[in-house]
């Protein structure tokens, strides 16, 4: 069995940033199962494996085709034996049966649950789990200590565990640019994250934030985040500033480059009447396990104040100096995998270190300078690939 001109083309590209990986694809039925594993490792805080399978996943969606047989997934990279067995036993027998009772696991829900609380990370999740929490009701009945984060996650729960659309996406994007103005003319605001790799929903919206005067983004978010308090559209907000400049860490070693911006967290208070669809787009896009009608079995929901005039919505804001822009816009626009395999393409293959605030030529021992996303592919060595391409 000879591996097909296209097969063989990808087989050579053993790094996510170096294919082109669309949101819609044809093996959803095996990147779906591998995807879960891959969470369910993260939960348990294994890296090494999540990210396994994360890559076997993302090398499958940039197939042509459905993968059919074992033979078609020949001379692939990425494909690991556990990823392997698990493909194997789907093509079979129509599942698999590790992934199955993973799925239903108790730990594996009620990890999924909690860590679903805004503010709420593994590791919190975890001690809860061990303690007999299980979902975000037993939390908010329970003694638990809550920071304000998990206090604003757990209230509006309800709204925040919805997807957000592209509409909602539109009209908070209309009041982040009007707050924006209001506070500093001539600043640009850009959709990041996943609506800008063209999804059509998300768990929150991301912007990024910059101005073309080098220097006049500074102290900038603390006045977006006043004036947007005043007009009463923040119903939670943690501001963090940017770090970076004072980082004693040299270029070589790469900051954990999502912290050091001036960042906002918040959750907005989206008006209903301000994106058309927020109702019912909010109720389409539930999709509950086991459908039907009712409830599915599980969690009692939570007891909140439920107005019908708006909705809660996870906002994130980064503001960037204008000479960090390209990496800042190529950092903040994922996947996530996406940037990882860049961040591992630069340091193994180019020996360079990429952050979202600048790229590092090691073996020159220089920073190379960019301004936009395709002079930095082109200083990495690799083809451009844009946003819609990179739902690795
Ligand atoms: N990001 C990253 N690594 C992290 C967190 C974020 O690389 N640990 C980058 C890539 C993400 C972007 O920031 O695409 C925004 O993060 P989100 O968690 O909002 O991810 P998405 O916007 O891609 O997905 P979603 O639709 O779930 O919001
Ligand atoms: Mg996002």
């Amino acid at each position: 069995h000879t591996p097909s001109p296209v097969i063989s083309a990808v087989s050579a590209k053993s790094y996510a940033c170096q294919r082109r990986t669309p949101l819609k694809h044809h093996n959803l039925f095996l990147t779906e199962p591998l995807e879960l594993l891959a969470e369910n490792a993260e939960l348990g805080e294994n890296e090494g494996r999540s990210v396994a399978f994360r890559r076997a996943a993302a090398i499958l969606k940039t197939l042509p085709l459905a993968v059919k047989r074992m033979e078609d997934l020949q001379g692939l990279p990425c494909l690991g034996d556990h990823s392997l067995r698990v493909v194997k036993e789907i093509l079979e027998y129509g599942s698999s049966q590790e992934v199955e009772s993973t799925r239903h696991s108790e730990q594996f829900q009620a990890m999924k649950a909690l860590t679903g609380i805004f503010g709420v990370g593994v590791k919190t999740a975890d001690r809860w789990f061990r303690e007999g929490l299980r979902c975000p009701a037993d939390v908010a009945k329970s003694e638990q200590r809550l920071n304000s984060s998990q206090q604003a996650g757990l209230l509006h729960h309800e709204d925040l565990s919805q997807h957000v659309s592209r509409a909602e996406a539109d009209a908070i994007g209309q009041i982040v640019e009007r707050a924006v103005q209001e506070v500093l003319p001539g600043a640009h605001i850009t959709l990041i994250g996943g609506f800008r790799r063209g999804k059509e929903t998300g768990h929150d919206v991301d912007f990024l934030i910059t101005h073309p005067e080098e220097g006049k983004e500074e102290g900038l978010m603390p006045k977006v985040v006043q004036w947007l308090e005043t007009q009463d559209l923040l119903l939670y907000q943690k501001t963090t500033r940017n770090s970076y400049l004072e980082s004693k860490e040299g270029p070589a070693r790469p900051p954990n480059n999502m912290d050091r911006f001036e960042r906002c967290f918040s959750i907005f208070k989206l008006e209903r009447r301000a994106s058309g669809e927020a109702h019912s787009s909010a109720q389409a896009t539930e999709g509950e396990p086991g459908g039907g009608e009712g409830r599915a079995p599980g969690p009692e929901p939570l007891p909140q104040r439920r107005p019908a005039g708006w909705k809660a919505v996870r906002v994130d804001l980064v503001v960037s100096p204008f000479s960090q822009f390209g990496f800042a816009l190529l950092g903040w626009t994922g996947s996530k995998l996406f940037e990882r395999e860049l961040r591992r393409w630069a340091g193994r293959e180019k020996n360079m270190s990429l952050s979202s605030h600048a790229l590092y030529d090691n073996s020159k021992g220089c920073y190379l300078r960019a301004s936009t996303e395709e002079e930095i592919f082109s200083h990495l060595g690799l083809d451009y690939i844009p946003p819609c391409d990179r739902n690795a």
